[in-house]
């Protein structure tokens, strides 16, 4: 529903629609993310509901009702009557908003981002007002990135579609066991595709329940054991059946990776095994395959998370029983970055507070942006000074959680930060991040950093690199020297929650452990709803083999103010 929503404000912004009229779709968007609860479908109870909502009236939430209904938008249909498709996607790049977009297609015919492509590589952009040099190289970059992740879905926007799918299968009667494998179940940040595995009696017809399924826009391929259909939102489904002496084998097959399947039946053959999606063999007596267990069993190895399944040396730390116990969701104990509606926030610092203490925390950093960036009005010296004195007294009310004071604090360009240092002693917690100037050269942008990490009321690095996937890069600086003087200072490094940044990433994780950097994960929530983001960030944690004893917010409050205070 917020795709379809977003959609129709991007093609209202082409069109140069009323401004009022393209936020309402866009905040509608992100209301509907936030619904505590599925839509009916069935419209007069939906709308009524809806109405009840901020920003909604009646007009929009019919719109929205259509779309739970259907699926699609008709106005939608009609408004994009006159839009090239292509421009959307145009503007989805940095820098190209409607503007842009329809100068593109006015002078040069470039109505997609092939086409775009095509402008960059022969030179036909630079010769466009307003195209120069440094636009045409970050778009050279946006392009690069944006078609490397080409039909590549966020796990997290893959997430409700495959818990739904899965969820609906496992309710058919006679199927056994079912669970989404492939890059989702290893935690990738994005997904090609879902893949499905089922065990199932032969007479409950699981694929042809499977393709009648609500959502699916059409079919690929069906037979006995296997189908694949696209859904409306554009995300591929496969699944597989198998019978339940095989449901192990074909769990491990499917969820990859490919190279660390490839490696693990090289162990096989080295034991004169034989492993398939079927089992594991000697010759054609079955060994093996109804569970994950028995199948690592059977080269000698202990069952491997999934998310460390990328031939990254799992299978040797596996063969010498130092596999390391990932940091799991339970063991956050609370979350160091979050805004409110006092800079860019969705949520007051009271609804932010009870709903971290509903989440059972212990501590919430409320970390409201400064100045620089005028697009999020952040707080000023004197604006953070009344926030610690609200929190102060939310805090005297508070019983089971304590709101630390922060501030997510801007890095400007040279490396000094956008804040007085009086004010950033007087707070709890200092995240520092780069909202700017991610195109510097590396040797200036490592040095910008490390200056702005050697500031001693500094705590955080927020997001390093500001990627933002398929849409930024990031800044490139000497992650390794980064990673020293953070050892150096006590500066920890954030592995943001947020789906489309997840950043610091994977293999980032797993260098800075080993550097000897304390990683936090934070959700970066700028809504109470958000701060339910964790679950991204830890997922990527695991992938970076990270464990709950490196990351300070599994620490107690007692612990955690230790290491906060041991910088001041
Ligand atoms: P994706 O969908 O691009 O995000 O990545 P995956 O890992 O989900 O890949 P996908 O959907 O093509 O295939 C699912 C799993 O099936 C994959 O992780 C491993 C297994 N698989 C696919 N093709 C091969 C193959 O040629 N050899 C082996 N050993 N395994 C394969
Ligand atoms: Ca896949
Ligand atoms: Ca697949
Ligand atoms: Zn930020």
């Amino acid at each position: 529903m917020a795709r379809v929503l977003r959609e129709m404000a991007d093609v209202l912004e082409l069109q140069g629609a009323n401004p009022f009229r393209i936020r309402a779709y866009r905040n509608a968007a992100r209301t509907v993310e936030e619904l505590p609860a599925p839509l009916t479908g069935n419209a007069r109870r939906d709308v009524a509901g809806l109405v009840e909502l901020p920003g909604i009236g009646e007009d929009l939430a019919g719109k929205i009702a259509e779309i739970a209904r259907t699926g699609s938008l008709r106005a939608l249909r009609k408004e994009s009557r006159d839009v090239p498709s292509g421009a959307i996607d145009l503007m989805r790049l940095p820098g190209i908003g409607p503007k842009r977009a329809r100068l593109l297609a006015e002078r040069l015919g470039v109505r997609s981002l092939d086409g775009l492509a095509r402008a960059v590589r022969t030179g036909a952009l630079r010769r466009v007002r307003g195209f120069g040099g440094r636009t045409e190289a970050r778009l050279r970059e946006a392009l690069a990135a944006h078609l490397a992740d080409a039909n590549r879905t966020l796990r997290a926007h893959a997430a409700p579609y495959a818990e739904a799918i899965a969820a609906s299968l496992r309710a058919l009667p006679g199927v056994e066991r079912i669970e989404v494998a492939g890059s989702y179940r290893r935690a990738r940040e994005t997904v090609g595709d879902l893949d499905l595995v089922a065990s199932a009696g032969p007479r409950v017809k699981l694929t042809e329940r499977f393709v009648a399924l609500d959502g699916v826009a059409s079919v690929l391929g069906r037979g006995p054991t296997k189908a694949s259909v696209l859904l409306r939102s554009g995300l591929q489904v496969d699944l597989r059946v198998v019978p339940e002496a095989s449901y192990g084998a074909a769990l491990v097959y499917l969820t990859g990776s490919k190279a660390h399947n490839i490696a693990l039946r090289g162990l096989a053959r080295e034991r004169g095994l034989k492993i398939n999606e079927y089992g594991v063999y000697r010759g054609t007596r079955r060994l093996a395959g109804r569970t994950e267990q028995d199948v690592y069993e059977s080269v000698g190895l202990p069952w491997i998370p999934p998310e460390l399944r990328e031939q990254r040396g799992e299978l040797e730390a596996a063969r010498q029983g130092a596999l390391p116990p990932l940091i799991e969701n339970d063991d956050i104990r609370g979350d160091l970055q979050s805004h409110t509606t006092s800079s860019d926030g969705r949520g007051t610092l009271e609804a932010m507070a009870e709903a971290a203490q509903s989440l059972g925390y212990e501590y919430l950093a409320i970390t409201d942006h400064t100045t620089r960036i005028k697009i999020v009005g952040g707080l000023d010296r004197a604006g953070f000074r009344r926030q610690m004195r609200r929190i102060d007294a939310l805090n005297a009310r508070l019983h089971s959680l304590t709101v630390l004071k922060g501030a997510e604090v801007d890095i400007n360009p040279d490396g000094t930060l956008d804040l007085d240092d009086a004010t950033l002693a007087e707070l709890d917690v200092v995240v520092v991040s780069l909202h700017s100037a991610f195109n510097l050269p590396p040797q200036e942008q490592t040095r910008r950093v490390l200056r702005a990490l050697s500031h001693p009321s500094v705590d955080i690095f927020g997001h390093p690199t500001g990627r933002l996937l398929s849409r930024r890069r990031g800044a490139r600086f000497d992650f390794g020297e980064v990673c020293r003087l953070a050892v150096e200072r006590g500066v920890m490094l954030e592995v943001n929650a947020q789906p489309e940044r997840l950043d610091i990433d994977d293999v980032a994780c797993r260098s800075a452990i080993a550097a000897g950097v304390r990683p936090v994960v934070s959700t970066d929530a700028h809504s109470a709803a958000e701060l339910h983001l964790m679950r991204w960030g830890v997922d990527q944690a695991r992938r970076g083999w990270v464990e709950k004893r490196h990351v300070a917010n599994t620490l107690p409050l007692s612990r955690l103010q230790a290491l906060l205070h041991h910088r001041r």
